[in-house]
């Protein structure tokens, strides 16, 4: 199985090389709709994408692995690991907005190029998450370990229990009760859901994806972000998706496993996304206050992202260096 796919993937590089693109060197970017350069080919190895401008510092993680030939799987989780761990960032990990109860609880998964993944969601008190769900996925036979279970699984496995309730977040949710008014606004902070893929120097691919979820939310909600098929999947074979936004939405249309089947049938990642957007506007009754985003990378290193209204953003790092990329939207 992995002569099979070093050397498809030797062909590839054989071929480009040989071709019109020499690998390594040229980056094709295309113009998206709307003038900005949304999706780009690039043969030159690995490259790792995610969500919003928090993904700059997240990938210059992850490429330190990819560089050094690490595996994507080290990447997306240590990637992400750098945003769950800033106090500062109030939608993933320590310093997330904490449920109606005033109490931090994270989604996370992970899933790498075997289509192995693992999960956990509702989980308190542990400020990397999405590492918890690698142990989920590497150490038990289960996918998916939620709340009181999570919180105890991730002690036995050496995690330390640290109160994810900052100062910050605390004054914030302690506004919030004034009103209690549950309106989520997702998109216009610019920093929300953490979702990462990656293609290492093998052309394997994983993904990761974290989040404290929608502020204030009803304690026990769940969103995407920890479902495998909604806010995340992965299938060497074709490629990865992850998503951001509206999580119900999300769900409701296994939204990254959808990305993923479109882009088996050979269409691009971008167009891909925006069919899997198009799903949800189509499903939606109001989507004028409602934003979902897909992001998404092919086997070949394509790449792409698609939103419904405008402000989605994703970084991306590949040999050119780390950059910030507007998303294409639709804005209906
Ligand atoms: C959720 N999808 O819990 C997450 C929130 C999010 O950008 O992605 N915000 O619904």
């Amino acid at each position: 199985m992995k002569t099979s796919k070093l050397k498809t993937r030797r062909e590839f590089l054989k071929i480009t090389a040989t071709g019109t693109i020499a690998a390594g060197v040229l980056p094709i970017l295309m113009e998206a709709k709307n003038g900005i350069p949304n999706s780009s080919l690039s043969v030159s190895g690995p490259i790792v994408i995610s969500t919003w401008n928090h993904g700059l510092p997240a990938n210059e993680a992850a490429w330190k692995i990819l560089s050094a030939k690490g595996t994507a799987i080290d990447a997306v989780e240590k990637g992400v690991n750098v945003i769950e761990s800033d106090p500062e960032n109030t939608s993933v990990g320590i310093g997330g907005a904490p449920d109606r109860d005033g109490r931090v609880t994270l989604d996370a998964c992970i899933m790498n190029h075997n289509g192995d993944c693992g999960s956990v969601a509702c989980l308190e008190h542990i400020v990397n998450p999405v590492s918890v769900a690698r142990m989920v996925m590497e150490k038990t036979p289960h996918v998916m370990i939620v709340g009181d279970g999570a919180l105890a699984f991730a002690i036995d496995q050496g995690f330390k229990k640290t109160d994810l309730l900052t100062p910050k977040s605390k004054i914030a949710w302690k506004e919030w009760l004034k009103s209690s008014q549950y309106k989520p606004v997702i998109n216009i902070e610019n920093h929300d859901t953490i979702g990462m893929l990656a293609m290492d120097h093998l052309g394997n691919l994983s993904g990761s994806c974290t989040t404290s979820g929608l502020a204030y939310k009803m304690h026990g909600r769940v969103g995407d972000s920890p479902i495998i098929g909604a806010g995340l999947f992965v299938d060497n074979e074709v490629g990865a998706a992850c998503a951001t936004g509206l999580g119900e939405t999300v769900i409701r249309q296994c939204g990254s496993f959808l990305v993923v089947e479109l882009m088996r049938q050979g269409i691009s990642p971008t167009e891909a996304c925006k069919i899997a957007v198009e799903r949800i506007i189509k499903h939606e009754k109001n989507i004028k206050d409602l934003q979902v985003g897909f992001l998404a990378m092919n086997k070949k290193g394509e790449t792409g992202a698609y939103a419904i209204h405008s402000g989605f953003n994703y970084a991306k790092y590949d040999t050119n260096g780390n950059k910030l990329i507007d998303s294409d939207f639709s804005d209906r």
